[in-house]
């Protein structure tokens, strides 16, 4: 039987598969991956000491922070801070990116987009909540890296990966060289790698998306719906909606199963709702190298030109032959209009 892999060994044993890294991606990763087992212990007990419940400040994107939003964004940021291998964090839970303060980060490599809890109007409720974070390389070579070297478009991503504190606390991420899955073994503090060269089936039948906006999703989303729900056994329809407003949570489940995840325009957010740089380039990188696709139904996700940090946009992401159809009827509809 074939011994234990932590998140620890893959990464060095993996340190190769990078021409140019001298072992700073190597660190950066494992810096993220120790943050995570700090928030995941808050996570953990979130019920039982005093970090439920609404932080009393509102973040740029005007929604109220959680006091796990705001603890989950300290410690990645000191975490990135003390390990020294990166030298801006976009975050979700900060208007302006910050810089990180320390002589060793000036002339840092990497640039990380962060969200720091994705989904944690759950966490009151018990439902999973995550983080998704990218990792970018500098592009200016000397001074102070800017607000340019931060907007990048995804296809520039060295690295993503998303952690889920679910039934278990699992860490994916991509190099650009497949996706692989480490399970935290609370028992000796580790992730351990559980789903080694994750692939999302081809086909499936899960869609997610918020059917509360119903009457204002564009004409191929509604026409999408209308396609999953129709009865026909040749096609295994109609298909099971699974939705629990964590994006995490939803893509996770689909990149096993096989699914979809849509969060197209809305008449609340007219340019989507989810963040370009922390939450669609990242899942995006993730899902492609799964073999899955992500567009915002109509162009590549990672192929968007990022102009704002806290950019958002349309997604829809999964199953290659699934959202293949979505954006036929995307395209299809807005040839009409
Ligand atoms: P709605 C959580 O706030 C989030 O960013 C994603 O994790 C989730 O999929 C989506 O928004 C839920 O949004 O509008 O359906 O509640």
């Amino acid at each position: 039987m074939s011994g234990i892999k932590t998140l620890g060994q893959f990464i060095i044993e993996k340190q190769a598969d990078f021409s140019y890294a001298k072992g700073e991606l190597s660190r950066l990763l494992r810096d993220i991956g120790i943050a995570s087992k700090i928030v995941n212990r808050e996570v953990n007990k979130a019920g039982l000491v005093d970090i439920l419940g609404d932080a009393g400040t509102v973040n740029i994107q005007g929604e109220g922070q959680k006091k796990l939003d705001v603890f989950a964004n300290i410690q990645f940021i000191s975490a990135l801070t003390s390990g020294g291998e990166c030298c801006i964090v976009a975050t979700e839970e900060e208007d302006d990116f910050v810089r990180i303060d320390s002589p060793v980060s000036k002339n840092a490599k990497y640039i990380v987009c962060i969200d720091p809890l994705d989904g944690s109007s759950n966490i009151d409720c018990n439902v999973a909540v995550g983080t998704i974070f990218s990792i970018y390389r500098r592009k200016s070579v000397e001074g102070e890296a800017t607000l340019a070297d931060v907007l990048q478009k995804g296809t520039q991503q060295v690295a993503a990966g998303y952690v889920i504190y679910g039934s278990s606390t699992m860490l994916v991420y991509t190099t650009g060289k497949g996706v692989n899955g480490f399970t935290l073994d609370p028992s000796i503090g580790e992730f351990c790698l559980s789903h080694p060269n994750m692939r999302i089936p081809d086909g499936g039948n899960i869609y997610s998306l918020n059917e509360g906006n119903y009457v204002h999703f564009p004409e191929g989303v509604k026409k999408y719906l209308k396609y999953v729900q129709v009865h026909d056994e040749a096609t295994n329809r109609p298909y099971t909606s699974r939705y629990i407003g964590s994006m995490v949570g939803d893509i996770h489940r689909n990149l096993i199963k096989g699914g979809i995840y849509i969060y197209p325009t809305t008449a609340k957010s007219p340019k989507g709702k989810l963040r370009l740089l922390y939450e669609c380039n990242p899942m995006a990188f993730i899902v492609e190298q799964a073999g899955g696709v992500a567009s915002d139904g109509f162009n590549r996700i990672l192929d968007i030109e990022p102009t704002e940090l806290h950019q958002r946009s349309s997604i829809f992401i999964g199953s290659k032959e699934m959202v293949t159809m979505a954006e036929g009827m995307m395209t299809e509809f807005s040839a009409e209009m």
